[in-house]
């Protein structure tokens, strides 16, 4: 069995978090993990305010163990959103893409649980002088928006330089990933790319496809232009958007305009060609679906027999 005590924190069966992708973490697969033990999470950017509320009510109704949301903050929505999360008792709330300082003090008087997603030492030390419970490093291996390094260089610099708990994303899939993330001292990961081939996670099967049939070199990072790089799998939409923010003579509002609602596509339309597949670099690791249940005992189990066999280095 693999514990921590981030499972103690938040009073869950196995450290392992689902993340909050936009679009994709609903109800239904936010409870499939929290009732397999791990932190479901809805994400709070698909929807306005009250699909969202409705969403969370969903997921009440379908676990009573523990369960959290994800903000994402440069969410339009997302004033709305922060205050809507007290109202509905939610305990516990991820945020990515930002600092989450202006709603912190709210939060956190409301006995909320706040865990930011970070990409940066310096990051992860402000969230935790504003009083975060713990803090997910998540390294460039991950899919939708990234930061600029490693998981693996990452996670050891960021449970340095802070005192709070750690949990480790981007690039970890497997039980293999697990294991190693606890060996760099954090106390649980959040794994994304994973979920998405759950059974009970409702995105159209194209993207499950494309997520099962890809190799390691198939995502590609774009929007640095922006200050918005985003990983997702390769397609025609990812190279037509590739191209234009590589040729000076393409205005940004063109390639904003082209690359609206590309998420949307991927998600409920399955469209090949022009969807964003926002996808991790795990995806290479990812052959088959089965229940998010099975995917977490899986990854545990696997972990736990590698950090057993760990001593046969030690001579
Ligand atoms: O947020 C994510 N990943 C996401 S959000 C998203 S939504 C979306 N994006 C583009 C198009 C359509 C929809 C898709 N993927 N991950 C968490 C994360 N947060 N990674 C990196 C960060 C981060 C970066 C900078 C956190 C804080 C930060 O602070 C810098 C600052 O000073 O503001």
């Amino acid at each position: 069995m693999i514990k921590s005590e981030i499972c103690d924190l938040l009073g869950i069966k196995y450290p392992v978090f689902q993340g909050g992708m936009a679009w994709i973490s609903d109800a239904s697969l936010a409870s499939a993990v929290s009732n397999a033990g791990g932190l479901g999470l809805i994400s709070a950017i698909n929807y306005g305010v009250d699909e969202v509320r409705q969403e969370i009510r969903k997921c009440k109704k379908l676990t009573d163990k523990p369960f959290g949301v994800n903000i994402m903050l440069m969410n339009p929505f997302v004033d709305d959103i922060a205050q809507m999360v007290i109202e509905e008792g939610v305990s516990v709330l991820t945020t990515g893409a930002g600092m989450p300082s202006k709603y912190m003090k709210d939060w956190l008087g409301a006995g909320i649980k706040v865990i930011p997603v970070v990409a940066s030492v310096a990051v992860a030390k402000r969230v935790e002088m504003m009083g975060a419970t713990a803090i997910i490093a998540e390294g460039s291996e991950a899919g939708g928006h990234v930061g600029n390094l490693n998981t693996l260089v990452l996670v050891p610099q960021i449970v340095d330089a802070v005192s709070i708990p750690v949990l480790a994303a981007g690039g970890i899939a497997d039980g293999r990933g697990l294991a190693s993330a606890l060996i760099l001292g954090a106390k649980g990961v959040q794994c994304g790319t994973c979920f998405l081939v759950a059974n009970e996670c409702t995105i159209h099967e194209n993207y499950k496809k494309k997520v099962l049939s890809a190799r390691d070199s198939d995502t590609i990072v774009t929007g640095k232009r922006f200050g918005h790089p985003v990983r997702a799998l390769k397609n025609q939409f990812t190279k037509q958007f590739a191209d234009m923010e590589n040729d000076n003579t393409v205005d940004d509002k063109t390639i904003m305009d082209f690359g609206s609602g590309s998420l949307r596509k991927a998600v409920k339309d399955g469209d090949e060609k022009m969807g964003s597949f926002m996808a991790g670099q795990a995806a290479g690791l990812i052959c088959e679906s089965k229940p998010a249940k099975d995917i977490i005992e899986l990854m545990v189990k696997d972990a736990e027999e590698l950090l057993r066999k760990g001593h046969q280095f030690i001579y």
